[in-house]
This record gives structure tokens, sequence and C-alpha cells, in this order.
């Protein structure tokens, strides 16, 4: 055999031991052969429009990918409006609006910071640890008493209206551990993924979390590899929804995997989306979607649920996309 006719088989070998055989046609099938020629931002839900033109401001400059998610996370951050990103989020059921978010770019380093309390830029916290610190991640007290060493002002969280609206929510919520209900309202992380005109990846994922999470709960958000991951080699992933079903999979890592064993960026999402529906007697609510992003440029999401979508930016386009997904609600 040919060496290239060896290495075409190989890859091809490789990805059917992955997956079921009898879904393999159907996994080259649905491959999308688009390349993206310049710049290219997808950001998860509608708030990603906001987001990408934020980012689009650096990419369309000629600016780096990191530059990119990191000023398009701080868009949605400093959005008073969003019930589930930033300082405006919905608390957990002790009160506290606590933030987790990362970042990674393409020389695989990243930062991150979880259970952070009244810091308007849980991204620029996340990226300071980065490049800052000797450390990938800093949680609670000691991301607050970093942040505001490295400059960062603290705030004021909740915010009134968020406050108004927990001491309704209380009066009707006792039980502790009752499971709070997932729906697009309480559910709605931004996660940004962008290549530059260098053909340079970078991501970040910021939110406020599983609204009435109980107190000192992290989810997917804030983990390299579970809501955010980045190989330049590759691609990259990003997850939004239930963060304890993305963490059982390392939900944004299995997905650049599967996109370096040869799937499309779509596809590579299928597949986690399924070993996520394998995994759970019980989907009912269990909503989570990936969005992926390969070094050719070509992009895809899918979910658990109808419902997710993204925002794209690049050249060309500027607007929604509906993700495929597995069932409805
Ligand atoms: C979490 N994954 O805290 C986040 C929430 C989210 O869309 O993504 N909402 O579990």
């Amino acid at each position: 055999m040919k060496r290239r006719t060896i290495f075409k088989f190989g890859v091809i070998g490789g990805f059917l031991g992955l997956t079921q055989p009898a879904r393999a046609a159907e996994f080259l099938v649905n491959s999308s052969k688009r390349k993206i020629k310049g710049p290219i931002v997808i950001s998860t839900w509608s708030h990603g429009l906001e987001a990408n033109k934020g980012a689009w401001e650096v990419l369309s400059n000629g600016g780096n990918a990191l530059d990119a998610v990191e000023k398009a996370a701080r868009v949605t951050e400093s959005d008073r409006t969003n019930r589930s990103v930033g300082i405006s989020g919905r608390p957990d059921r002790d009160g506290h609006v606590t933030l987790d978010a990362c970042i990674m770019n393409h020389e695989s380093k990243c930062g991150a910071v979880g259970f952070v309390e009244g810091y308007e830029h849980p991204i620029s916290i996340a990226r300071s640890v980065m490049e800052n610190t000797q450390h990938v991640m800093l949680v609670g007290e000691g991301a607050e008493d970093y942040a505001m060493w490295a400059g960062f002002k603290k705030i004021k969280s909740p915010i009134k209206e968020v406050e108004k609206e927990y001491k309704e929510w209380q009066k009707e919520n006792k039980d502790l551990f009752k499971k709070p209900v997932i729906n697009h309202e309480n559910h709605d992380t931004i996660g940004i993924i962008a290549m530059d005109e260098n053909g340079n990846l970078s991501g970040s994922c910021t939110t406020s979390g599983w609204a009435y999470k109980l107190h000192g709960r992290l989810g997917d958000s804030p983990i390299i590899g579970a809501g955010l991951f980045v190989d330049n080699e590759v691609g990259a992933a990003v997850a939004t929804g239930l963060g304890e079903a993305i963490i059982r999979i390392a939900g944004s890592h299995t997905v650049v995997e599967l996109m370096r064993q040869g799937m499309s960026p779509e596809n590579a999402c299928k597949a986690a989306v399924e070993r996520i529906i394998a995994k759970h007697d019980d989907l009912t609510g269990l909503q989570c979607g990936f969005l992926a992003l390969n070094k050719d440029g070509e992009y895809g999401g899918y979910s658990v649920y109808n419902g997710f979508n993204f925002a794209m930016r690049t050249n060309e386009f500027e607007g929604m996309k509906d993700a495929p997904f597995n069932r409805s609600w």
C-alpha cells in the first residue's frame, strides 16, 4: 500500500473504531466541506450576536483570536439585562451570584476562575491568571484576592432586579436539594470560539452558572476540557447547558478529539451529545449543546434538545444559525 493510502485508511479506521460501524456512513455524508477564508467567530445563543461584534472589531483589524474571544465575552459580561452571564446573572440558592470563566489560546495556554463574586469581567481575571501566574485555575476567595491584587474593581451583586426575583423564588423553593428547573432563561452561558487571519484558534467561556445552584457548585464552564477546549492543530470546542452532564464526558475535549479522528465539527458535536444521552437514564430537561470549529474554518453545533442556536460572523456572514438536535422538548 502506498503511504498516502495507508494514512487515509488509518484515519478512517481510527474513526470507525470510535463510532458504531452502522453510523459511519452517516458521519461521512454529513461532513461539511466548507472552508472559511479569513477570520471567523462563533458564539452560543443569541447574545452571541453582540459578543461577535466585539470580537469582530479585533478580528477585522488583523487582531488575534485571543483578544477577540476576550473582548466578545466582556460584551456579554457587561450586559445588565443578561441573567445567566456576569454580575447581573441569577444567584445560587443562598443569594450569591458566583461566576465561572475560562479562556484558552492557540499555544494551549489557559486560565480559569470559578466561584468568584463581585467582579464584572471574570474572563479577564481568567486571562490574567493565564498570563501572570504559574497556575491555570483559581477559585473562590483566593481568586477574588488575586483579582483585587491584579487591579480588578469589586462591584456589587446581585443587582436590584435580580435580588427582587430571588426573594420571590425563595418563597416557593424551600427544598435545598430540589433539582432546579433548566430552561432557556436560566441556562445561557456564552461560549465563544474564533480563528484569526493567521489561522490561530482561541476560545472563551463565561457564566453565572446554573441558576439557584447549591452554594459552592462549579459547572463545566470554567473547566478546561469540559466547557472549553482548544488545540490549534485540530480545532476548538465550547459547551453550553447542564454542566454536570458536560463534565461527565469531558465534553469540549471529547469534541476536539473526535475532530482529530477526522470527524467534521458538527458530527463531533453530535457524537459528544450522543455520548451524553447514552450515559443518562433521565433526559428530562437535560439540555446540552456544543459548538466546534476546525483548523479549516469548518464549524458546526449540535444539542440534545431543539432550541440551541449560535451566532456566527465571517467576512461574508453575520447572523444566527440553528443547531441540529437529537430530540424535541
Ligand atoms: C453551567 N454550563 O454552569 C453552565 C450553564 C450554561 O447555558 O451553559 N448555560 O452548568
